[in-house]
């Protein structure tokens, strides 16, 4: 399709509605500029707005973006600052847009904003409420991917479409419309973390939904770097398992775990190392399991409670809660192990069980007592929303 043909002067569609399109960036200085004049140029005609999302870059992107913003106000400029996160930048941005339609595409030219006029017709001229542009059916393509890329995408569509069934072919695309009121219906069942927003769009919605797609080539990001990293691979993972379990797993209990795995790691090699250096084994022990402990703690409200993060002061509280409760859970670690080993006579699995008790109830207190003021105040401002649209779901940590 060339560009002529994406534009949109049609009549009828510049009066369905406004489109307003999320952009999350960060560090993407280089193609902000480029990618903005580009959407106008396909937008032509329509009523539309560009809301970009940008996590306090390093390289100052959103300075670029308030320049625009000056220039042409349809272009906004949403700065967060201590934030980061693509999904949660995605939902904030769409929380914040007025259009009747809102749509997602990336910043780095690897999706093609030729189609972005095709996706919007899809939801004007159909009953659809999502518009899905695919690499997977028809014309669709990944492009340049070297083949263990590809593979991994594939494996997780698959896992993925485990989750939404095939209302989609590509349930991890990030380049998609949908109409503002799926929001409002899903916004309190959204888990917003990792990259996949659609994913968690389409697992939460409680109706059936209906989907159309546009297929189009990704391309290769020629600015900027790439923001994939392990972690977002360990949010996808856990994104997944909670959506499977229903909610029964949460996602931050997997990711807990991940951390208390390491813990353990390091309390070896701190052990190993003391031992090295002549101290005697008991204080050894001591030191690992109070190093272990912080270094648990930290990693955790990093990365498992990045959304309650602790900060100033309140860390030393969070970290004095935090080692109470872990004395707690190895308390019952220590004490089910042994009643484990009688019954049983396996150490082994002894020693699992007693580990994956002390971990539960570890996680319990820790969710519930050191980051629960932050949690708290999440879910307070959720209430008060709730009150105001009393139709809308409740909120997660509330429901029956
Ligand atoms: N606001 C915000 N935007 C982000 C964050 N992480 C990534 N982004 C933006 O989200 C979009 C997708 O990120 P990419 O790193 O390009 O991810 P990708 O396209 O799946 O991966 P590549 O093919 O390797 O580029 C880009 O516009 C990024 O700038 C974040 O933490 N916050
Ligand atoms: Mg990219």
């Amino acid at each position: 399709m060339d560009q002529k043909s994406a534009m949109l002067a049609d009549e009828e569609c510049s009066t369905s509605g406004r489109l307003s399109l999320v952009v999350p960036t960060y560090n993407e200085r280089a193609n902000i500029t480029g990618l903005v004049a580009a959407v106008s140029r396909v937008l032509e005609g329509l009523d539309w707005e560009i809301i970009v999302v940008d996590d306090d870059s390093p390289d100052r992107t959103f300075e670029e973006v308030r320049r625009m913003a000056v220039q042409d106000h349809r272009v906004r400029c949403l700065r967060r600052v201590g934030r980061r996160g693509l999904s949660s930048a995605v939902i904030e941005g769409a929380l914040a847009a007025s259009g009747e339609f809102i749509g997602v595409m990336d910043a780095d030219f690897q999706h093609d904003e030729r189609i972005l006029g095709v996706m919007y017709r899809k939801l004007c001229d159909t009953e659809a409420d999502v518009a899905v542009a695919t690499r997977y059916d028809g014309q669709g393509g990944v492009g340049d991917w070297n083949a263990g890329r590809q593979a991994m995408s594939r494996l997780a569509t698959w896992v993925s479409r485990l989750v939404v069934g095939g209302r989609t072919t590509d349930p991890m695309s990030g380049f998609f419309m949908f109409r503002r009121d799926l929001l409002d219906d899903v916004v309190y069942d959204l888990s917003a973390q990792g990259y996949k927003i659609l994913l968690d769009i389409l697992a939460s919605a409680r109706r059936p939904l209906r989907v159309e797609e546009v297929p189009f080539v990704f391309r290769v990001r020629t600015e900027g770097e790439s923001k994939i990293s392990a972690m977002v691979i360990a949010e996808y993972a856990t994104l997944m398992i909670e959506k499977l379990s229903h909610g029964f797993v949460p996602g931050r209990f997997v990711l807990f775990c991940m951390v208390g795995s390491l813990g353990i790691l390091v309390h070896m090699i701190v052990l190993w190392a003391s031992r090295a250096a002549g101290v005697g084994f008991e204080e050894g022990q001591l030191m690992a399991t109070f190093i272990a402990m912080l270094f648990n703690f930290g990693l955790n409200n990093e990365v498992t409670y990045r959304r309650w993060r602790l900060s100033g002061t309140a860390i030393y509280g969070g970290v004095v809660a935090f080692c109470a409760v872990c004395s707690i859970g190895a308390l019952a670690n220590v004490s089910v192990a042994e009643l484990a080993l009688t019954e049983l006579g396996s150490w082994p699995l002894a020693g699992l069980s007693g580990a994956l008790i002390g971990g539960v109830i570890n996680f319990s207190i820790a969710d519930n007592v050191v980051w629960q003021v932050a949690r708290r105040r999440g879910r307070a401002s959720s209430l008060q929303l709730q009150r105001m649209q009393p139709n809308a779901y409740r909120p997660e940590g509330l429901r029956g």
